[in-house]
């Protein structure tokens, strides 16, 4: 089986952020599974380098174009082995070979009849790249830019779209697979159920010169998309190069929501009037928003990602930002998000799971890994669950809910520690003749441990090195690194020794006490809001401002272990988070599952019966015949879960 994965190529007119990062991520994890699966990938990126908006970004900086370009494509570049990100292919839309491929193409669509000169007026976005139509526009701008589109009417080239309308429409509606998640493929057909105009592709030089020469007319150069969406064929080196077949036609695209229009249109049509076989896939994800705002250059709220690997390391990033966001959902990024993860999921769980085994063999066995025997009471659960998320992880991943993958991974890290604890090496260790359980134990933990080290290979390549060291396999060791040698129970040598590492995730500590005097500033400020609060029993705008209210979808929930009042909550609010709630006397947890509810969503997190809680579920409490009752707060209609509540 082979695959080939590509993801935008990026503008080069900024510099990379978390966006362009978790676009890329995903295509490196994607093609890191494929690859454990046995697979032959094919993962390419790159940059686009032609265009107003790159020549207008130059020109600012008094710079010519290339050589521009050849410093921020180099920039991306350079960002991607800081996050463990290994394209197979870096691809310019300045490359000699891309500017050919793109004239051959333009001139056999221009031969066959599919591209005509004409006269056109229209509202062209500069920040899109293309010509908005009016019905696109809220209240006069464009709605991704905030901008008011130019009215330009000038003579050019145009690519007869319109002609594949139909058969794009019945391609779509045959394969449901071909764009997803399924509301970017109903957007899609949304926007097919009109008449479609035909599509602009070129530029006057007298405009911009920038761009690629028409082979049939060298006063014009040809326009942004047509240009850099045939970089996906250039890649594999179209339309003779070695294996340009056996990738073709498996070819997956993935991109986020801004530019779904581009590649779920204009690019099929365009290769149907190529006469290839169409893309299999499209992968459309949301945005990465910071305080409810899309991360972008233009409004200046980036994160850049070589700041964040420094901070939290690359595998923290590469994990939280599979995990944090429901792949076609927007999610949003905050320090507070990425150490809660980091603490809660990385340090505490995993990290302690892979110290605490392997402390205990250290301490019982001389840190080899023991012969498990045939004492196997009680680790058949183990083991199933373990079979069993082994298949959901792969299902997950092959469709791009990696945060679904790696929920199933957690329920695995999860049961081994609770495990432990039911377990008791420790006891088990003061008996004679209980060493043959404490070995089956111990030899099922480090089981646990190598098939997590395989199953997260994908996402955290560096963790699963040191993991696959610390177990005493060879870094290439099948068994760690594909799922047909790997991907089974009991298959870890009894015998091999183990190696000492370091701590797998430290801790991210609270920053750093503040001086006295500071802190007694601080202090003051707070005394005097707090009585500001108190004494008046009013609250001003700006402080109930501060509360973040959300509507939030409950879609799990369960009782809270050796409590009576609790139950935790899986919500969606529109990022996954846990909520503990003390309803538990008032609902069972499938009574809730579906609800919408009201959340404050910035509360601070705490451990309650030793789940964190990641806010607080509002609802009204009520006095009836001397009995004190909890009734949840919801919405009168449904909403979009995460909606703020104003
Ligand atoms: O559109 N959240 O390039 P571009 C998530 N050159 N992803 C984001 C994001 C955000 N806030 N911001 C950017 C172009 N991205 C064209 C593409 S392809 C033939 C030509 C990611 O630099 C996401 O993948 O504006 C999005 O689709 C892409 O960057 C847009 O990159």
């Amino acid at each position: 089986m082979t695959t080939y994965i590509t993801t935008p190529i990026y503008y080069v007119n900024a510099q990379p952020h978390l966006g362009h990062a978790y676009t890329t991520i995903v295509a490196d994890t994607y093609s890191r599974f494929r690859r454990l699966q046995g697979e032959k990938v094919r993962f390419q990126t790159g940059t686009d380098e032609h265009g107003d908006k790159i020549a207008e970004a130059a020109a600012r900086e008094g710079v010519s174009p290339k050589e521009y370009v050849d410093r921020i494509s180099t920039m991306f570049r350079d960002t991607w082995p800081l996050l463990n990100v290994a394209p197979d292919n870096f691809i310019r839309t300045t490359d000699d070979n891309h500017v050919a491929t793109v004239q051959k193409i333009l001139q056999q669509v221009y031969d066959q009849g599919d591209i005509y000169f004409d006269e056109y007026s229209g509202l062209y976005c500069t920040g899109c790249e293309r010509f908005l139509t009016e019905k696109e526009l809220v209240q006069g701008k464009c709605p991704d830019h905030q901008t008011v589109p130019a009215e330009i009417t000038e003579q050019n080239y145009f690519f007869r779209m319109s002609r594949y309308q139909e058969q794009l429409i019945d391609h779509i509606q045959a394969n449901p697979e071909f764009i997803t998640p399924e509301r970017y493929r109903n957007e899609v057909l949304s926007f097919l159920s009109e008449p479609l105009e035909d599509l602009c592709i070129s530029r006057p030089t007298s405009r911009l010169t920038w761009g690629i020469p028409l082979p049939f007319d060298d006063s014009f150069v040809t326009y942004v998309w047509f240009d850099a969406l045939i970089n996906y064929l250039t890649g594999l080196g179209y339309p003779d190069g070695e294996d340009f077949d056996d990738y073709w036609s498996v070819a997956e695209h993935v991109i986020a929501k801004d530019i779904l229009k581009p590649h779920a249109i204009y690019w099929p049509t365009m290769i149907l009037s190529m006469g290839l076989p169409l893309y299999q896939k499209l992968h459309v994800h949301g945005y990465w928003n910071v305080d409810e705002t899309k991360m972008s250059k233009s409004i200046g709220n980036v994160v850049r990602p070589a700041e964040l690997v420094e901070e939290y390391g690359v595998d923290c990033l590469r994990y939280f930002t599979l995990r944090e966001m429901s792949f076609g959902l927007d999610a949003s990024f905050s320090s507070a998000a990425i150490v809660a993860r980091k603490n809660s999921d990385l340090a505490n769980d995993l990290g302690n799971l892979y110290s605490r085994s392997t402390a205990m063999l250290a301490k019982y066995t001389g840190g080899v890994v023991p012969d498990p025997g045939n004492d196997t009471t009680d680790d058949t659960v183990l083991e199933e669950l373990a079979m069993s998320v082994l298949q959901r992880y792969q299902e997950a991943m092959g469709s791009f809910q990696f945060h679904r993958g790696l929920q199933a991974v957690w329920e695995l890290i999860s049961l081994a520690n609770k495990y432990i604890v039911s377990n008791e090496p420790w006891a088990l260790v003061k008996e004679v003749e209980k060493e043959a359980r404490l070995h089956a134990v111990l030899y099922n933990l480090t089981e646990v441990l190598r098939l997590l080290t395989l199953l997260l290979q994908p996402v955290m390549p560096e963790t699963c090195r040191k993991m696959a060291f610390g177990l005493g396999l060879e870094e290439n060791s099948p068994l760690v690194n594909t799922l047909t040698s790997g991907g089974g129970w009991g298959l870890l040598p009894p015998g091999t020794e183990l190696r000492k590492i370091d701590a797998l995730f430290p801790r991210v500590e609270k920053k750093k006490e503040q001086q006295p005097a500071q802190k007694e500033a601080g202090k003051k400020k707070e005394q005097t809001k707090e009585k500001a609060i108190s004494e008046e029993g009013v609250i001003t705008f700006d402080q109930f401002q501060q509360v973040e209210l959300r509507v939030a979808e409950i879609v799990a929930a369960e009782a809270v272990k050796k409590s009576d009042r609790l139950l935790k909550l899986t919500v969606k609010a529109p990022e996954e988070r846990i909520i503990v709630a003390g309803i538990a006397e008032y609902y069972r947890p499938d009574d809730v599952i579906g609800m919408q509810v009201l959340i404050v969503a910035n509360l601070k997190p705490v451990r309650l019966m030793g789940v964190e809680s990641q806010g607080m579920v509002l609802a009204a409490k009520t006095e009836e015949e001397g009995k004190t009752r909890l009734v949840l707060s919801t919405v009168s209609d449904p909403v979009v879960p995460g909606s703020r509540v104003a």
